[in-house]
């Protein structure tokens, strides 16, 4: 039996919804699930115990709320759906690079099940570093990205608990420590697999461009709402633009080349369902296509533990929905993540 509750970082305290999964406890979610329950009590009450209502009024409810949330969570700024932009810049960039396979790139067995599972376990001991992303959803990161930090002003709290609301720079600054600490064999591996596919040495980005974080995780735990297709469609390029205005990092972007961008994702841990990625080809249209989004195909690639994916950070991609399982409520799917960039001529990592 999955634990029936979750907390994470900054004290967030989830609760195991039947059918649903982990829900964050706050103002707006326990009105919505109040709610639901009372609507549930007052058709049993006047169905007069006629228990199939009940089990009817449960089937309906359990959709009903996980939409409830892909709704939370799409007023806070998630996109699902190809833009004509999104498509375009895909396109344009496969000119310029002349890209006849834009990835996913699999390399299988960077890590084995063994040394995968006892890196997944590890993080799971540490439930007070994941730090929560998606409202109201149970899904979190180990490690500072950069985009979840950005116009975030707030110094690292004297206790250690991070949220969103303190800067990349600080945020990076804490946790790397603990990362290189904790997991030294899953970056050895991830920098030696990249060597190799690169064919260049692999650096961190720390310190050639000081306060940047290192490669960190996702951590997203099963839920009915991601079994929607909820999650961000997104190209990784945009984001160099945002850390280029960052005046408080004083990155040295300058120096690095971001058509040599790279992304990547190591799967640490996953739930008994598909889980994977569902990226955005543009390799059937044409140079100008009157509507690129007409033209523009959907591929899905299922992932397996300790094998990296990589692709150029241009690739238009979502983390792909998958069922929710009660069973499997409490086993995330957890990946590695991170980029790379050629700076001053050797790769370099960061997220
Ligand atoms: O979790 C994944 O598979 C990919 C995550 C992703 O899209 C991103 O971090 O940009």
């Amino acid at each position: 039996m999955p634990p029936l509750t979750l907390t994470t970082s900054g004290g967030l305290y989830f609760v195991l919804i039947p059918a649903v999964g982990y829900t964050l406890v706050d103002g707006v979610t326990t009105m919505v699930a109040a709610t639901a329950i009372l609507i549930i009590v007052v058709s049993v009450y006047r169905a007069r115990r006629r228990w199939y209502i009940v089990i009817a009024c449960v089937a309906v409810g359990q959709p009903i709320f996980a939409r409830l949330c892909l709704a939370l969570a799409t007023l806070r700024g998630l996109n699902h759906s190809l833009t004509e932009e999104q498509c375009r810049h895909d396109l344009s960039h496969r000119i310029k690079v002349k890209h006849k396979d834009e990835g996913p790139f699999a390399v299988p067995a960077v890590l084995s099940a063994a040394e995968a599972a006892a890196a997944a376990d590890t993080l799971l001991a540490s439930p007070q570093k994941f730090v929560h992303v998606v409202y109201p959803m149970p899904f979190f990161t180990v490690g500072a990205y950069h985009e979840y930090h950005k116009e975030r002003n707030r110094s690292a709290p004297a206790d250690g608990v991070l949220n969103y609301a303190v800067s990349y720079g600080d945020a990076a600054d804490l946790l790397r420590p603990w990362l290189d600490r904790t997991f030294p064999l899953v970056y050895d591996r991830l920098r030696a697999t990249l060597a190799r596919e690169l064919g260049q040495p692999i650096e961190w980005m720390e310190p050639f461009n000081t306060r940047m974080g290192r490669p960190g995780f996702h951590v997203l735990f099963p839920h009915a709402a991601a079994s929607l297709r909820v999650f961000h469609l997104h190209s990784d390029s945009g984001q160099l633009d945002g850390l280029r205005t960052r005046e408080s990092l004083k990155l040295r972007l300058s120096l690095c080349e971001a058509e040599s961008m790279i992304a990547f994702t190591l799967p640490i841990r996953m739930p008994s369902a598909r889980c994977g990625l569902r990226t955005i080809s543009t390799a059937a249209c044409e140079r100008d296509p009157p509507r690129c989004t007409a033209c523009a195909e959907e591929r899905v690639h299922e992932y397996e533990v300790g094998t990296l994916y990589w692709h150029s950070g241009h690739v238009v991609h979502q983390v792909l929905e998958w069922p929710f399982r009660h069973a499997d409520a409490a086993t995330p799917r957890i990946t590695l993540q991170g980029f790379g960039l050629r700076c001053n001529g050797t790769y370099r990592l960061y997220w």
